[in-house]
């Protein structure tokens, strides 16, 4: 019932509304609309109310619970939208439930105690400053291209924060993005599929937003950053989460119809934190050490040796020089 109520604040927002068109409307007493206002006022929703004028939403919390509400009912991502306090990693939760969900499904949460990274690496996901979520995909495609939704995340985030802020980001290829040489977002992408089809996708996109430096720990400090350190100041996650998912929706539906990632690769290219740089790639042991040269349409990198010979990389743990710990 508090979210029809606050659904009926937000559509008239900065307008009143009466206590009893509502009560009416969803057929409750005006001393629940007066109950269900007051809660919303303790989570800090800011509502004036004025004897014989009724309600008026005059701001919101950045609480991320109702941030559904801002989303096209059109869009394919979102449809469906949960929200934990907090959860291991919103990831496994969403792998857990990933059958009975449909595709576009949303998985946010608060806080996670075991958010993780690739290779089992660990998220760090202080509570209530960052966007820890999930999108369950369902799209109908070969399992040797679920790899190229990371591409499709990582456009759509740094379109999703430079259309609401004038911040520097960058991708660093295939999986972060950066904000003056420092990860300020890391992109987690899982699959469960037989060898012919898909059955889920699972895309984490973990945006670092409110932190300040000290609250990262030590060991990752001179390489983590949030979007408030570039900023200066706080900044609504609520803006950010609606227009990633915004743009994260656009592109999906442009990959899924032209099976090919040739406008979204060129938003990757104009952001490119790793083209152009000297780069050290591990693969299965091995060090090499060359220049980027360029991202195909397939989202995979192409990099020129010491010897001038081009070589595909697909994945693996690639460093680029002057970003994070790789100077010397
Ligand atoms: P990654 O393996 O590329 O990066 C992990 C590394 O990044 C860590 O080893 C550490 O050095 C550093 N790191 C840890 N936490 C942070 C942080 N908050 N900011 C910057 N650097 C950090 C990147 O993996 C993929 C991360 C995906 C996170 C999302 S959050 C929602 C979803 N749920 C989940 O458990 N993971 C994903």
């Amino acid at each position: 019932m508090k979210e029809k109520i606050l659904k009926e604040l937000i559509e008239n927002k900065g307008n009143f509304i009466s206590g009893q068109e509502v009560s009416k409307r969803l057929h409750i007493t005006r001393a629940n609309v007066w109950k269900y206002i007051h809660k919303l006022k303790e989570e800090g929703y800011e509502i004036e109310s004025v004897t014989n004028k009724g309600y008026r939403l005059l701001a919101m919390p950045d609480s991320l619970d109702m941030v559904y509400l801002d989303f096209d009912k059109e869009w394919v991502i979102g449809k469906e939208y949960i929200y934990l306090e907090e959860v291991d990693s919103t990831n496994e939760y969403a792998k857990r439930v990933a059958s009975e969900k449909p595709d576009g499904t949303i998985v946010l949460a608060e806080n996670q105690y075991k958010g993780k990274g690739r290779l089992g690496r660990e998220w760090r996901s202080l509570s209530g400053t960052g966007i820890w979520m999930s999108l369950i995909l369902k799209p109908d495609i070969l399992p040797a291209d679920a790899i190229l939704i990371t591409q499709v995340a990582a456009a759509a985030v740094v379109k999703g924060i430079t259309s609401v802020l004038d911040c520097e980001v960058k991708i660093k290829w295939p999986n972060d993005v950066v904000i003056r040489n420092k990860k300020v977002c890391g992109i987690l992408t899982e699959f469960s599929g037989e060898i012919e089809s898909i059955n889920y996708i699972v895309v984490g996109i973990g945006i670092n937003v409110n932190q300040h430096s000290k609250d990262f720990p030590d060991e990752i400090r001179d390489k983590a950053t949030s979007i408030r350190e570039y900023m200066g100041k706080d900044i609504s996650r609520k803006r950010i989460v609606k227009e990633t998912v915004k743009y994260f929706n656009q592109y999906y539906l442009e990959f899924l119809k032209d099976q090919s990632l040739k406008g979204i690769i060129d938003i990757c290219k104009k952001y490119s934190a790793t083209l152009h740089k000297e780069v050290r790639i591990i693969q299965n042991g091995h060090e090499t050490i060359g220049r980027a040269v360029d991202l195909t349409d397939r989202g995979t990198l192409i990099v020129e040796d010491k010897k001038g010979a081009e070589i595909e990389i697909i994945s693996g743990e690639v460093s680029v020089r002057g970003l994070y710990h790789y100077t010397d």
